[in-house]
């Protein structure tokens, strides 16, 4: 494939989007050119959105050079390369077909989509108009999880005989909790399914393969709650508070993945274990600097934690000594890491909307499962 873009020394950026991953793509722009070698300079050039006292703040905050309020013009500008997509699910579509037909290079925050369709629109505009794209799933690039892929590959496992993903929080428990954005299916597309379940099944796919059928079941526990922060007034929540499924892998493998935001106590528990012929790998996000590793050695073989600090771990040369841990950021500064090094070099980088259009598939699936109460193919 021959992409359009021109190498250039610097490669200009704009950011759609300016909240919680407005902020941990900033500090990866920010970072990046600090701790790794790059082939080209990013340029934190204008970052958008819709309030202009919002995101005056946030380009002052996060170290952007302009603020601007309409994205429409902010894509079409000569001087912008790159379009980096931080909104809620609904603007996704049109913001990335109109940055691919004016040739930017186009990232986008996950889900890829609100439905497979748009994401397939997607897919095809990114395509139709040659330009690089990715999407983001941070978490493939936590140290840990990049070295379980290395061991999966190199074989220390075996053959792998089971994914099971868990991504629990908690922050929907209170009753009282408002029905925001994320709860609204016209803005988000899906609950739990697409916010959370969406990364157990990217990292099923990177470490273990493509899933081909599932069955599924969907949950609401809460079913309105107050429109506002504080206010009697109610509001339908129109999504998923809990995600379930079974799920075939092409391998042979099978697994199961279990997102919520009713899991009391659970913070932020992504984690996954994979148990393969020869071992296992277990990882939990919370301990992120960890991978835990069972190989299969006779009687004493036993599990053991390996620091995912070492130089020769996947990105931690551009970071501290062994021991000197790296956190939730990171997981975004080596992502853009990845897209500048992709961009330079004229090639896809992974995950990208190809990948993002299947893991629509499987979220899709899920839905579909969930209402049929059948097993539904991918
Ligand atoms: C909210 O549930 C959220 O911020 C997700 O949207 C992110 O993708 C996840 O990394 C943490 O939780």
């Amino acid at each position: 494939m021959c992409y359009k873009h021109v190498l250039m020394k610097r490669l200009n950026v704009a950011m759609i989007g300016y909240r919680f991953m407005g902020k941990a793509h900033s500090n990866a722009w920010r970072q990046v050119g600090h701790f790794f070698d790059l082939p080209c300079e990013p340029v934190m050039k204008v970052i958008c959105g819709r309030d202009e006292a919002g995101v005056r703040e946030a380009a002052r905050a996060y170290g952007w050079q302009e603020y601007a309020t309409r994205w429409e013009e902010v894509v079409a500008r000569k001087d912008v390369d790159l379009v980096d997509i931080c909104t809620p699910g609904d603007t996704h579509a049109p913001v990335a077909i109109a940055a691919a037909r004016e040739k930017k290079v186009v990232f986008c925050e996950k889900p890829l989509a609100n439905t497979l369709p748009e994401a397939e629109a997607m897919l095809d505009a990114v395509e139709t108009n040659g330009v690089i794209h990715m999407l983001c799933h941070n978490y493939r690039r936590a140290p840990a999880v990049a070295l379980a892929r290395r061991m999966i590959e190199e074989g220390r496992l075996g053959q792998i005989r089971h994914y099971r993903g868990t991504y629990l929080q908690d922050w929907l428990v209170n009753p009282d909790f408002p029905r925001v954005w994320r709860l609204e299916k016209a803005r988000t597309g899906s609950g739990a399914l697409g916010d959370l379940v969406s990364h157990s099944v990217d990292l099923a796919r990177y470490l273990v393969g493509e899933i081909t059928e599932v069955s599924g079941l969907l949950k609401t526990f809460v079913a309105e709650r107050p429109a506002t922060e504080g206010s009697r007034e109610m509001a339908p929540v129109d999504v998923d508070d809990a995600a379930l499924a079974v799920v075939r892998f092409a391998s042979g493998a099978v697994g199961t993945i279990e997102g919520t935001r009713f899991a009391a106590g659970r913070k932020n528990f992504n984690r996954f274990e994979i148990n393969g012929s020869k071992g296992s790998l277990a990882f939990d996000i919370e301990n992120l600097n960890e991978l835990e590793v069972y190989i299969e050695e006779g009687p004493d073989s036993g599990w053991r934690t390996i620091s995912v600090t070492d130089a020769s771990h996947p990105y931690v040369n551009g970071w501290w000594p062994p021991g000197h841990v790296l956190g939730y950021e990171h997981t975004f500064t080596h992502t853009v890491l990845d897209l500048v090094k992709a961009v330079a070099e004229q090639k896809l980088p992974s995950p990208n909307f190809a990948d993002g259009v299947r893991n629509q598939r499987v979220l899709d699936a899920i839905e579909r499962a969930s209402a049929s109460k059948e097993w539904e193919k991918v």
